[in-house]
């Protein structure tokens, strides 16, 4: 690999330096590279210092209890203070946090003095209903003001919140309040979808039936449906919340006190609660959002589009942006509610200079036409990013040139929810960018490609993606399964003590970094981590069905697309479309509609190996229509014969 000193590839075709003038103002500068090399403890411990410490920390690391770690242990600090009320005191009180847009057209400014009261008024209530440091609240809310501030309460209470996607199904709501034992959900009556209201209450009554940890739903009014309601376990916020003090003090907690568990789909059918905890993953977040995205505070509108379920909206919506005092746009609904011109009317309205948002996304504009964005000025934006899944080099150059005026650059950055922060990609100003590439670990963060045996490879090598060091926002465990974390991210190269990503990845003969995509039974689709198993597992709850075999084959807007073939029970009537209907219809309500299968067959049989083991990789071939590989380990070759005929 050729690396110049700086740490950063030396790029020679196809990439696009970064501009002289955008260089001059970065707030990232080369030798950032050079002093995370010469003394990462230091190095940490500078970017920690970024956050108000109520007590210093005088550790930096501690990998002594390997693979758990601690950073900054001994240090003391409140991350909603860090990212409330330092900067109320700080004199930025009337500074705009949150530009709000709602979906049907409403709209509220949000100044970081009216969030220091929202939280407080929120912690106050949260306080009166027994709640205590350490305790799990479930969160289930669209993007409104109310779920950030509602993050906020928790973080400064010192209760550890589980945010979940408001898009999941009661069933996967209520799995993961009892993995949890939470003891309170905070929701809304419904949510804004295409114009119409949606319920959001009646899925919480439906997951909290008879769920033995919950005392307590908060209800914020959103779209005024009519909702059922259980006396002396249901609240609303304009009946408690708002009422509360506005006066709360922050208590400090521990830096390794845990903040957060967010529930992700691993290669077995139950999602992992990922583990963060408070001191190291503040201060990842936060220097991340100051230099990938080269924020400048008071100056910079910022707007991550993605939603606060998923880890995304955790540490670039509320975590890392607030942290650094931003002014962000927030936006409730769909990209085309309206119509499709919603994202370009809000970028105008607010004159947004950094947009991050998903490939799935770029791609879904793509397919709406350029006409749509040309129609608007977006000459406020100066950065683009990119989050969740691989960038195609097309829809990169697309995004660079119709949204980014043919001259801001696009940081690719690669991160999962169990990193908690960035950890791959360019630094605007400093490294050149490459469309489709992440182009090197970030200073602090230090990465290998690696083979089945360790061998680390070159340029033009093609393996696996391993994080060789400890970082500050890593997790620090899977919620109640500590051998689950040990085993799916730390076993497969033990001897090294690398922690193993799940993902495919390469140099290229500039030793740019691609990140390929997963290694595993896990699908991305729409950016969103759907593992096979959790889709079969759904697939066979349903009456008719015996055994289910899913896999992700390509898809031109959402990168991955879900594709489930299907064998029925014994006696059961195929009625064709009805059937595969209902079977979608299931994994919807089972999961969600992100689950939902792009196709389903039903076949007579599944292509296995004489160890039983379903050859997904052939169902691939068959789900995107190519020629079959090798099918010399099947039991019986032929049985693809019959699966062809299903479809
Ligand atoms: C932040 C987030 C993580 C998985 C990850 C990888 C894929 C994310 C990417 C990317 C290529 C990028 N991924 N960013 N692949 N380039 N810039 O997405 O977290 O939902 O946990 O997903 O997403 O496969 O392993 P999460």
């Amino acid at each position: 690999m050729t690396t110049s000193t700086s740490g950063a590839p030396e790029i020679t075709e196809d990439a696009y330096p970064p501009s002289a003038e955008f260089a001059a103002q970065a707030n990232a500068q080369a030798d950032l590279y050079d002093e995370a090399e010469k003394d990462f403890l230091a190095f940490w411990a500078e970017q920690a210092r970024r956050l108000h410490w109520h007590t210093p920390f005088t550790e930096v690391l501690d990998w002594s209890d390997a693979p758990v770690a601690k950073w900054f242990g001994d240090g003391e600090l409140n991350v909603a203070y860090n990212c409330v009320d330092r900067h109320v005191l700080d004199g930025y009180g009337d500074q705009v946090a949150i530009h709000w847009e709602g979906e049907p057209g409403d709209s509220r400014d949000v100044t970081y003095a009216d969030l220091l009261a929202e939280v407080s008024q929120a912690a106050n209530t949260l306080t009166d209903l027994g709640l205590v440091a350490g305790d799990r609240v479930a969160i289930y809310m669209p993007m409104i003001p109310e779920a950030i501030v509602s993050i906020l309460a928790c973080a400064r209470l010192g209760l550890t919140h589980s945010v979940v996607f408001a898009g999941f199904s009661a069933t996967a709501l209520r799995s993961r309040i009892d993995d949890a034992e939470a003891k309170l959900v905070i929701t809304t009556d419904g949510q804004w979808r295409r114009g119409k209201p949606a319920p959001i209450k009646a899925t919480v009554d439906e997951a909290v039936d008879g769920a033995a940890s919950i005392q307590n739903v908060l209800v914020v009014k959103r779209t005024d449906s009519e909702v059922s309601w259980t006396e002396g376990r249901d609240l609303w916020w304009h009946e408690t919340v708002a009422q509360a003090s506005k006066n709360h003090e922050a208590q400090p907690f521990p830096a390794e006190h845990p903040l957060f568990i967010l529930y992700t789909s691993g290669t077995t059918g139950k999602p992992k609660g990922i583990i963060h905890t408070s001191g190291g993953y503040l201060t990842q977040t936060s220097y991340t959002h100051h230099n990938v995205f080269d924020h400048k505070a008071g100056k910079d509108v910022y707007w991550c589009t993605a939603d606060i379920g998923w880890v995304t909206g955790h540490s670039y919506i509320v975590y890392g942006p607030l942290s650094n005092r931003a002014t962000q746009v927030v936006y409730e609904g769909t990209p085309n509610s309206p119509d499709e011109h919603r994202h370009w009317n809000v970028i105008e309205k607010y004159k947004v200079s950094i947009y991050y948002t998903s490939p799935t996304l770029v791609r879904t504009f793509m397919k709406w036409g350029k006409e749509i964005p040309e129609a608007h000025d977006l000459s406020s934006i100066r950065l683009l990013g990119s989050v969740g899944e691989p960038i195609n080099p097309e829809a990169w150059r697309w995004f660079r040139d119709v949204v980014g005026g043919g001259s801001a650059p696009i940081v690719d950055t690669w991160w999962q929810t169990e990193t908690g922060a960035i950890m791959i990609s360019p630094l605007p100003g400093v490294t050149a960018t490459k469309p489709g590439s992440a182009m090197t670990p970030l200073p602090g963060i230090s990465a290998k490609i690696v083979d089945d045996d360790a061998k680390p490879l070159g340029n033009g090598g093609n393996g696996y993606l391993v994080l060789d060091k400890p970082w500050p926002s890593m997790l620090r465990g899977i919620w109640g399964d500590m051998d689950r974390y040990k085993d799916t991210y730390w076993s497969r190269y033990a001897e090294e003590g690398w922690y193993f990503a799940g993902d495919g990845a390469k140099y290229d003969d500039d030793g740019a970094l691609w990140v390929l995509g997963r290694v595993d039974d896990v699908m991305n689709v729409s950016g969103h981590r759907i593992s096979t198993s959790e889709v079969e597992s759904a697939l066979v709850s349903h009456h008719g069905v015996a055994e289910a075999a899913v896999v992700g084959a390509a898809d031109e807007t959402t990168g991955q697309g879900i594709v489930a073939f299907v064998i029925l029970r014994a006696g059961v009537e195929n009625t064709g479309d009805d059937l595969i209907k209902e079977l979608k219809a299931q994994v919807s309500k089972e999961i969600s509609p992100i689950a939902r299968p792009r196709e389903i067959s039903i076949v007579p049989e599944l292509p296995k190996t004489r160890s039983g083991k379903i050859m997904r990789r052939l169902l691939r071939d068959v789900a995107e229509g190519r020629e079959l590989g090798d099918v010399s380990t099947l039991v019986d070759p032929k049985v693809f014969e019959s699966i062809k005929k299903g479809r």
